[in-house]
């Protein structure tokens, strides 16, 4: 049975982005394998942040998680600091992590240029992120276009370290949607919808109200020629709308074509689309979201699971690379 590892940063609302690349796609393949879902929080703190907003970042997540229908009886669904494991994993993996692939990541270029103070946390954040995955011997990670470039050097780390210590691990792979891996920004359909980055009007939260939602969408940029087509790098606003319209109905892309002729049509259309689409998950989240209690009980629940696995695959790294003490054998 696949074993599937993804994990989510606990920062900012989360977005139709988010939604489609990734929450709904955790959800679905909860059943096609053994699911384990994890909020990284550590992650978080590699960029300028507020440790309450932090706090309350994650509950609004992993409420959010649960009402998009997570379920933790058949994933394991836990925070990643919860789990010593990821940050002992880590270290232990920047010994095969070369200096120079992490100055080639793009992301860490683009974030970087953003930030005052540039952390050592956030270059070596994608050592964190294969330290997630490896600690698991994970062989699926879900996940947007956005992260091909980590998932190839979290592949590297697990080869380098495979052959210069002994099969220890697990080379996984990435798994893309094959609609909406990038859901771009309505307002600026070049740019990725984006927690930082995108606009306000072009990015559509998963909480919008409905007449908020009904409103991005209107206003959504398209082009001049006025034929409802997809081509997305000729058209990328409307091949962008039909895309998410796709995956809101839970269609094809093919299947829509044809059905419009006008652009206002398409974005009436599309708009609803969404409002259906997301409403379950807003009439879920009030409640869940109340109960940090619960959530935190969750949480730590899913978090013994994972340290089970976890522990045992970090006892065999440090054994290999010849960390502490021989490992005993039961
Ligand atoms: P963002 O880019 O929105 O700031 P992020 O990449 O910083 O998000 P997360 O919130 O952890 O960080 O992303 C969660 C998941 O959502 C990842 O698997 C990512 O690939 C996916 N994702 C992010 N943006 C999009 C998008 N526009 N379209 C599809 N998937 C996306
Ligand atoms: N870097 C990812 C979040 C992330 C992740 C992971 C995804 C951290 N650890 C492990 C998959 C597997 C992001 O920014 N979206």
């Amino acid at each position: 049975m696949a074993r599937i590892f993804s994990g989510i940063q606990p920062t900012g609302q989360k977005h139709l982005g988010n939604f489609i690349g990734a929450i709904t796609r955790y959800v679905e393949w909860q059943d096609r394998g053994e699911g384990i879902y994890c909020i990284v929080d550590l992650h978080a703190t590699t960029v300028a942040y507020e440790p309450k907003v932090l706090r309350s970042g994650l509950y609004d997540l992993a409420a959010l998680m649960l009402a998009a229908g997570l379920d933790p009886e058949r994933a394991i669904f836990f925070r990643q600091s919860d789990v010593p494991e990821h940050a002992e994993l880590q270290w232990l993996l920047t010994s095969v992590t070369a200096y120079g692939e992490l100055q080639r990541m793009t992301q860490f270029k683009d974030k970087s240029a953003k930030q005052e103070l540039v952390s050592a946390g956030l270059f070596t954040y994608p050592v964190l992120m294969a330290a997630d995955v490896l600690a698991y011997r994970a062989d699926t990670v879900p996940v947007g276009d956005d992260q091909r470039q980590h998932v190839e050097l979290m592949r590297n780390v697990a080869e380098r370290f495979n052959a210069r210590f002994s099969e220890q691990l697990v080379v996984p792979e990435g798994v893309y949607p094959e609609i909406g891996a990038r859901i771009m920004d309505l307002s600026d359909p070049g740019s990725k919808m984006s927690t930082t980055g995108s606009t306000e009007k072009g990015t559509v939260y998963v909480l919008d109200e409905p007449k908020t939602i009904l409103k991005k969408f209107k206003s959504a940029v398209t082009d001049s020629d006025n034929e409802v087509r997809y081509a997305p790098a000729d058209k990328p606003g409307v091949s962008n709308l039909l895309e998410i319209l796709a995956v809101a109905r839970g269609t094809s892309v093919a299947a829509l074509e044809g059905e419009f002729t006008r652009y206002g049509d398409l974005k009436a259309a599309v708009g609803e689309a969404v409002v259906d689409y997301l409403a379950p998950v807003r009439e879920r989240y009030a409640d869940l979201r109340a109960d940090e209690a619960q959530l935190e009980q969750t949480l730590g629940a899913g978090a013994e699971k994972a340290r089970a696995i976890a522990s045992e695959v970090v006892a065999d790294v440090r054994d290999a690379m010849g960390v502490g003490p021989v490992r005993a054998r039961v």
